[in-house]
């Protein structure tokens, strides 16, 4: 489309209320691999050097799927406990929910409930949760079978997916489950209640959708 330099070719309001906005948050203890999740899918880099996260920790991409670009926002809130305030402001807006623990390690794998109870109690709107065992590729000090995983999530009623943030298995398929279901939420809501274009071709979307997230 022609254009002059330095100007948009349609109206700012309507590019920008065309846009999806999704809202991703990750949850778990610390260490179990949240940051490098969002890092891989972000930006396919993996770091073995361990940063904990201070707070929170911010990814961005945008993702096609079917021939719409979602503007996917993560959040790694911290799992330690001092950060407890911030997580729950964080939670607000939340379209789904990644629940990580370590298949090396037992107690990640226990303080699930725990994590399943924070959200269930601060987390409004009801977002999706998926369960996630991390580490997969450290086959040899695996703690966590996968039959366990997945009893948990049939007893919680979620979906278990099993990633490696250090080789990249199982990173995309989840992510994209993940926004798969959103999309899907959203375009079966109520007419009343929904987020009007959500899962509608780019060229399609003429209404106000996720007006409120963009301009925060
Ligand atoms: N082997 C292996 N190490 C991982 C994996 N994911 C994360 N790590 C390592 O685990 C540590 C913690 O990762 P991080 O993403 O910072 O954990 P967070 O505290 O949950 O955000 C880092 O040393 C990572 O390099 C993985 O899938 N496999
Ligand atoms: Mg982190």
């Amino acid at each position: 489309m022609d254009r002059e330099p330095g100007s948009l070719s349609k109206p700012y309001e309507d590019a920008v209320s065309n846009l999806i906005w999704i809202k991703v948050v990750g949850i778990g203890n610390a260490n179990v691999g949240k940051t490098c999740l969002i890092k891989h899918f972000c930006e396919s880099k993996f770091n073995s050097g361990y940063q904990p996260t201070v707070g929170v920790d911010y990814g961005f991409k945008v993702q096609e799927m079917h021939g719409v670009d979602l503007r996917v926002h993560l959040w790694d809130l911290s799992g330690a406990s001092e950060f407890f305030d911030v997580r729950n402001e964080l939670y607000s807006g939340t379209d789904a929910i990644f629940l990580v623990f370590d298949v090396t390690n037992t107690s990640s794998f226990e303080a699930l409930e725990q994590w399943q109870r924070e959200v269930q109690r601060f987390a409004s709107g009801k977002p999706d949760i998926f369960v996630v065992g991390n580490k997969s590729d450290l086959k040899m000090k695996r703690a966590v079978t996968s039959s366990d995983g997945k009893k948990f999530c049939q007893q919680h009623k979620c979906r278990y997916f099993e990633t490696s943030a250090a080789t990249g298995e199982g990173v995309m398929p989840m992510f994209e489950a993940l926004l798969q279901t959103v999309l899907d939420k959203q375009n079966s809501a109520a007419p009343a209640t929904r987020k009007p274009s959500a899962g509608v071709r780019k060229e399609e979307q003429t209404t106000d959708i996720y007006r409120r997230q963009s301009r925060s």
